[in-house]
């Protein structure tokens, strides 16, 4: 029997994720889009006390730069219209042009949202908007999510807004211009307790390098990378442009692993560590596994991501 994607996925199967993150990101998608938007507003108020959000690189900014401007010129009517789109994934030209936006981009765009909102240049929440009992027991819930899985569910729920990408048919992605990798003396090795795979350290250090086109190469042609809570993107072209839109700037800290032979030759290799966003770096420090599977040649044929569901899991190793 050789491997497939789909037996693939379930290497190392006691990894605990934090299945807390899509449970309650369930119950979010539930609400109507009022008290989406007064929650997410009420979460990030409380979490600004804790943590600091990084300001979007300009970079990042210039794509979402129309869209917002021309929300701004709205009346605060209007604007609130906007919003409440956004969050129920309207039909409307806004949210076509949001969709068609990568996850920092729209990410940016809230950033800069949330700014104005302070500053009494966008639609606030009305004061005194009172949570409906459901949203009041969703915000708890993520109150009590540990840092790293607040901002997935943060994250998720600001992705998942606008206009379903699925039905624009043909259109050009947006996403921030690739930065040029680290220079090689700028560049850091990472030690993995009980790894020495050349493979699973060079993935490490070239994605802390932003260095996709090296980190592409580790990978068989019919490869797959499966981020956190998603299926396997599969293929070296589907994969690269993923690193490109989506990863950069990301601190990989493994700490520890394990390494065995797996069928066929293959060999399954788990990782455990942290990982940094740039959004928040040290702020936050995500627990996270990869869970490799190599083929005989030492080639990435799968690889999955996963945030844990707690500090404990980072020393759970067994397979
Ligand atoms: C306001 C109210 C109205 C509604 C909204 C508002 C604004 C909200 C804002 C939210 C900002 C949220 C942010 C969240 C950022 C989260 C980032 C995360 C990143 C995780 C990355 C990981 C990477 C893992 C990977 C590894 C690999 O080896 C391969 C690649 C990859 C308040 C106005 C909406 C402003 C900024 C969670 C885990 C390790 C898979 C990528
Ligand atoms: N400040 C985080 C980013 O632009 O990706
Ligand atoms: N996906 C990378 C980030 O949000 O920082």
């Amino acid at each position: 029997m050789s491997f497939t994607i789909d037996s693939a996925r379930n290497i190392f199967p006691n990894t605990l994720t934090a299945d807390a993150v899509p449970a309650t990101t369930a119950r979010f998608n539930q609400l109507s889009a009022e008290d989406q938007l007064a929650l997410i507003w009420f979460a990030y108020l409380e979490m600004g006390r804790a943590i600091t959000i990084a300001a979007p690189g300009a970079a990042n900014m210039q794509f979402a730069e129309a869209t917002l401007e021309q929300i701004r010129q709205m009346n605060f009517r209007e604007q609130s219209q906007v919003m409440c789109d956004l969050a129920n994934r309207a039909d409307t030209p806004i949210c076509r042009t949001y969709a068609t936006w990568s996850p920092n981009i729209k990410l940016g765009f809230w950033y800069q949202l949330g700014k104005w909102m302070e500053q009494g240049l966008v639609a606030p929440i009305p004061e005194g908007y009172k949570l409906s009992a459901n949203a009041s027991a969703v915000l708890q819930a993520i109150r009590e999510l540990e840092a790293g899985q607040q901002i997935t569910v943060l994250r998720n729920a600001v992705v998942d807004m606008g206009f379903d990408p699925s039905k624009l048919g043909n259109y050009t992605r947006v996403a921030e211009p690739v930065v040029v990798p680290k220079e090689m003396s700028q560049r850091t090795k990472v030690t993995i307790e009980g790894i020495d795979n050349a493979t699973v350290l060079s993935y490490m250090d070239n994605l802390n390098a932003n260095d996709f086109d090296a980190l592409i190469q580790l990978f068989t042609p019919d490869g797959a990378l499966q981020p956190p809570f998603q299926k396997p993107i599969v293929g070296k072209d589907a994969v690269l442009r993923f690193f490109r839109e989506e990863c950069q700037n990301l601190k990989l800290m493994p700490e520890r692993g394990v390494a065995e032979p797996a069928a066929d030759g293959y060999t399954q290799i788990k990782v455990t560590g942290k990982v940094q966003t740039p959004w928040f770096g040290a702020g936050v420090g995500m627990n996270m596994s990869w869970r490799f599977l190599l083929d005989p040649n030492d080639k990435i044929f799968f690889v999955a991501i996963d945030l844990l569901a707690s500090p404990k899991e980072l020393l759970n190793l067994v397979r």
